[in-house]
């Protein structure tokens, strides 16, 4: 029996592996954990299925003359590798190889490949897909608080919560377990969520739950404006805590003063009766949440309107109060830890910056190297892709635990940009469809069969634990990196076992906000409760901001932010918001194999309110086809009250001409560079 953690979301509810006598090598049960409370979803409970053959893969493949991908032996793979890559940077320079990393990746594998990219490879050029992801959430939380952990309190903290924001996360079908630590304030009628869809974290409002707020996709800065504007001008703040706590009120108070709630009221949809109830109850509440998720972080202006979210959050006086805060809703298994140990363009380990002198010489020492060779900071990912064969971007790409060609935005552009490297190396365990596309793939080591930590939602660092043997030609990718950096002459270690390797990064984390300094993985197998900061003989930290924030001042920044205009939508153009399904995952290289989740959804499906459906001639089960300037596929209608008449959803799981992506924008937010995902116009037709 092995306790581990699930393969995939950032909830990493803990499961139990026990080696079965049937097909599959281990059998999986929930475990008692306080996320999950020994609950699973139905992909943590199907995940052994990936550990079956379903198209594992076991060599390394080349493609070769024939256009075709061939099994190849690991040494000849790798020499040839380590003299392309060689080759690309002698001709075009070092950064002119890109890596591509993910908030899938262990600690240990992510702290590697940045340093892999960094000291190896000698490139600026790495990025990762959490710039898809909590990119917003981060930049915000960084510049309110100085520091960003999702959830800088326990999960467990929202049990007894009076009142829930919930502004565009569907937990309901994105971390099922989840839902029992809202069923408090929903017990209280105290949950809000925010949603344009009447999704299924929407429908616990109903019978006394809460209230629903169904605004127009994209206007949540505005609704947040408005709910700001009201705190404010009745008087609803917490005066103490903005004076003793914040600085920055005067500006903020100037920037809401035009939003009242009829004004937000035409912009979001959402009444003004409803804004104001929600802002009285919010500060009424003794114990109050503000969370958010994709859905309001996913586009051009993610940021600021999470820091509208933030800003509300502390006027209200919730962050660092005992049963209050705010959080975001970090989504991948290692989203947390992926965005701390350097595969972020502009960060060294630990969270720390790499353009600060002081960190670079810190890690540069950790690392055996001097500073000076370590490369500034780097481009964020759409850019990094787009950048592909163009002058001066990347010719060669690696990429770790990413399926961009399904998941990244504006997705037949970025089709394009690979097909211009002249390399594209993919490591993966299955051929997913970025692997198809790659000169070179590497098998590599999934979940149970590596041992290694992963930081959950909570900055809690968990074990995750090997539970069966690896099929014979898979690597581990830390294999993989020290191999490639011994043949291309690169300084530094490179420790094949996860456990020196964890330990090198806690020493690279130390004084840095991500602070790993104090754990092992012979202390984290003692069972503690690890959340960051964790120096040495430190309890770690459940609760950050307590009694200061992380800024030189020890206050927290309230920050004026400006809400722009969006091209409204039409009879003829509606909006597209796109999402997630329960039963996928992501590019769903994974869960795509999984038959039991395929078989809700075989195909892709849109979703599309019947009065929207019966004005374009659309019937349930019936094809539609959705274009706009970048694109178009065809998906099958699934008719549903719970959206909004101008709004359709399309999952984005699926590949190909399938993927949802093919219609979304690559344009980017200027602090975070999160492209947007959650909002696109369309045109609908029947086919
Ligand atoms: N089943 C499943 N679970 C997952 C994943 C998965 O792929 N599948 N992925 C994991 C990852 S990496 C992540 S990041 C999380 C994401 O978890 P969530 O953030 O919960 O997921 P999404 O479905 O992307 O978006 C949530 C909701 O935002 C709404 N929304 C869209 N546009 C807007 C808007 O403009 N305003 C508001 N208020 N709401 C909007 C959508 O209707 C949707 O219901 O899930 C994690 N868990
Ligand atoms: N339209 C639209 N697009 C979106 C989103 C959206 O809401 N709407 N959400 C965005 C978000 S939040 C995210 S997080 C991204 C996710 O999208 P992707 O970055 O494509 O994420 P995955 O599908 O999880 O891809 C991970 C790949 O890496 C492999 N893998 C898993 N673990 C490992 C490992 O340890 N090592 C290696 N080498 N490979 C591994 C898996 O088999 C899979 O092929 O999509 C983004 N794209
Ligand atoms: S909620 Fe997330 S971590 Fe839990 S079982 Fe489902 S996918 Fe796995
Ligand atoms: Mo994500």
């Amino acid at each position: 029996m092995t306790d581990t953690h699930c393969p995939y979301c950032a909830l990493q509810c803990a499961m139990t592996l026990t080696p079965s006598g049937g097909p599959l090598p281990v059998s999986v049960a929930g475990r008692d954990f306080p996320t999950n409370r020994g609950g699973l979803c139905k992909k943590g409970w199907s995940s052994a299925e990936l550990l079956g053959d379903r198209g594992r893969l076991t060599t390394p493949l080349v493609r070769g003359v024939d256009g075709e991908l061939h099994s190849a032996e690991w040494d000849e793979t790798l020499d040839l590798l380590a003299a392309r890559l060689r080759q690309t940077a002698d001709e075009h320079g070092h950064d002119a190889v890109g890596v591509f990393g993910g908030g899938g990746l262990t600690n240990e594998k992510a702290y590697q490949l940045g340093k892999f990219a960094r000291i190896a490879l000698r490139t600026s050029r790495i990025d990762y897909n959490g710039r898809f992801c909590m990119s917003s959430a981060a930049a915000a939380a960084n510049r309110a608080f100085g520091i960003d952990r999702g959830l800088p309190f326990p999960l467990t903290d929202l049990d007894t919560a009076e009142t829930i924001l919930l502004l565009g996360s569907n937990v309901g079908d994105t971390m099922p377990p989840f839902v029992s630590h809202l069923q408090g304030a929903r017990a209280r009628g105290g949950l809000v969520v925010v949603d344009p869809r009447r999704s299924s974290t929407a429908r616990l409002c109903a019978d006394g739950g809460g209230t629903h707020l169904q605004p127009v996709p994209g206007t949540d800065l505005v609704l947040l404006l408005a709910l700001i504007h009201v705190v404010i001008a009745e008087r609803l703040y917490d005066r103490d805590y903005v004076a003793a706590r914040t600085s920055g009120f005067a500006a903020l108070r100037g920037s809401v003063s035009s939003w009242w709630p009829e004004r937000a009221a035409t912009i979001t949809g959402v009444p003004a009766q409803s804004i104001r109830e929600v802002a009285r109850s919010l500060a009424r509440a003794e114990s109050a949440y503000i969370l958010t998720g994709r859905g309001v972080e996913q586009h051009v202006d993610g940021t600021d309107t999470a820091t509208a979210a933030i800003d509300l959050a502390l006027l209200l006086g919730l962050p660092g109060a005992p049963g209050s805060g705010y959080g975001t809703l970090t989504g991948q298994g290692n989203g947390q830890g992926g965005r701390e140990h350097g595969q972020k363009a502009d960060q060294l380990p630990g969270y720390r910056k790499i353009t600060d002198p002081a960190a670079r010489a810190h890690v540069a020492a950790v690392w055996g190297v001097d500073p000076d060779i370590i490369p500034g900071a780097g481009i964020p990912a759409v850019e990094l892709l787009q950048s592909a064969g163009l002058p001066g971007g990347i010719r060669a790409l690696l990429v770790h635990g990413s399926n961009v060609v399904v998941s990244a935005p504006n997705v037949a552009t970025v089709r394009a940009a690979l097909d211009r490297l002249d390399l594209l190396v993919v490591s993966d365990f299955f051929l997913s469809e970025t692997a198809q596309m790659a000169d070179i793939v590497l098998p590599v080591l999934q979940w149970a069969e590596e041992e290694g930590t992963m930081t959950n939602l909570e900055g809690r660092v968990l074990r995750r634990r090997r539970a069966v043997d690896p099929p014979a030609g898979a690597r581990s990718e830390l294999w993989i990196l020290a191999e490639l950096a011994r043949r291309l002459d690169a300084p530094g270690t490179w420790s094949l076992e996860p456990i020196e390797v964890f330990d090198e990064l806690a020493r690279a984390s130390a004084g840095g906000p991500a602070d790993y300094s104090g754990l092992s993985h012979a202390l984290l197998d003692t069972g503690i409760e690890a959340h960051w900061p964790f120096p040495p003989g430190s309890l770690g930290t459940p609760r950050l901001f307590t009694d200061r924030f992380a800024h030189p001042d020890g206050r927290a920044l309230l920050v004026a932010v400006r809400a722009r205009e969006h091209e409204p939508p039409t009879a003829e153009r509606l909006h597209l918001v796109t999402g997630r399904l329960l039963e996928q995952y992501q590019s769903g290289t994974q869960t795509r194999r999984v038959p039991e989740l395929v078989s809700l959804h075989p195909a892709l499906i849109v979703q599309l309110h019947p009065a929207t459906a019966r004005r374009h001639g659309i019937e349930e089960g019936g094809e539609v086809r959705i274009e706009n300037d970048r694109g178009g596929l065809t998906a099958i209608a699934e008719l549903t009250g719970d959206i909004r008449p101008d709004t359709v959803f399309l999952p984005f799981h699926y590949p190909g001409t399938a993927s949802a992506n093919l219609l979304t924008d690559d344009s980017v937010d200027p602090h975070s560079a999160m492209p947007e995902f959650k909002r696109a116009l369309v045109h609908v037709s029947a086919v």
